[in-house]
């Protein structure tokens, strides 16, 4: 089954917001099958964000992404990249529908809260780069509860 890349900023994390994230996968029907708390550096922020490299944001979001630690997971089900996005909202939370995580908790672009990969391509590479040690293998007992 098809699986994303999120990953809870460090902003997401001071303010108190990881279960609430959590929950609202969750009660989707995703199923959670990585999980970890850590601190990137630099340059690991860098090759995350390498796409953006040229835009003039580039250092401040470098400077965000490692102001703090960032809870970082693999989530799974149908559709989960592109509904994972939806769930998450617009980039600009000026933007974002209330409902969406980002239309929810925040305000600004630099503070949003929640990286979500933007393709199944994105979320192959973004999951490499994560989870080097692989995921939890495991299969929920609910399955049926969720898809017909
Ligand atoms: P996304 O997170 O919705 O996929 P991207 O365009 O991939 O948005 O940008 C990555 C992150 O860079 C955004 O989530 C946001 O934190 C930051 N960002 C994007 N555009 C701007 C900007 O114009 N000013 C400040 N930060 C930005
Ligand atoms: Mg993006």
């Amino acid at each position: 089954m098809e699986q994303t890349f999120i990953m809870i900023k460090p902003d997401g994390v001071q303010r108190g917001l990881v279960g609430e994230i959590i929950s609202r996968f969750e009660k989707k029907g995703f199923y959670l099958k990585g999980l970890k708390m850590m601190n990137v550096d630099r340059s690991f922020a860098q090759t995350h964000y390498a796409d953006l490299s040229a835009k003039p944001f580039f250092p401040g979001l470098v400077e965000y992404i490692i102001s703090g630690p960032v809870v970082a997971m693999v989530w799974e089900g149908k559709n989960v990249v592109v509904t994972g996005r939806k769930i998450i909202g617009a980039t600009n939370p000026s933007d974002s529908s209330p409902g969406t995580i980002r239309g929810d908790y925040a305000i600004v672009m630099g503070r949003n809260v929640i990286h979500g990969s933007d393709s199944i391509e994105s979320a192959r590479k973004e999951m490499a780069l994560w989870f080097p040690e692989g995921i939890a293998q495991w299969q929920s007992n609910l399955h049926p509860w969720i898809y017909e």
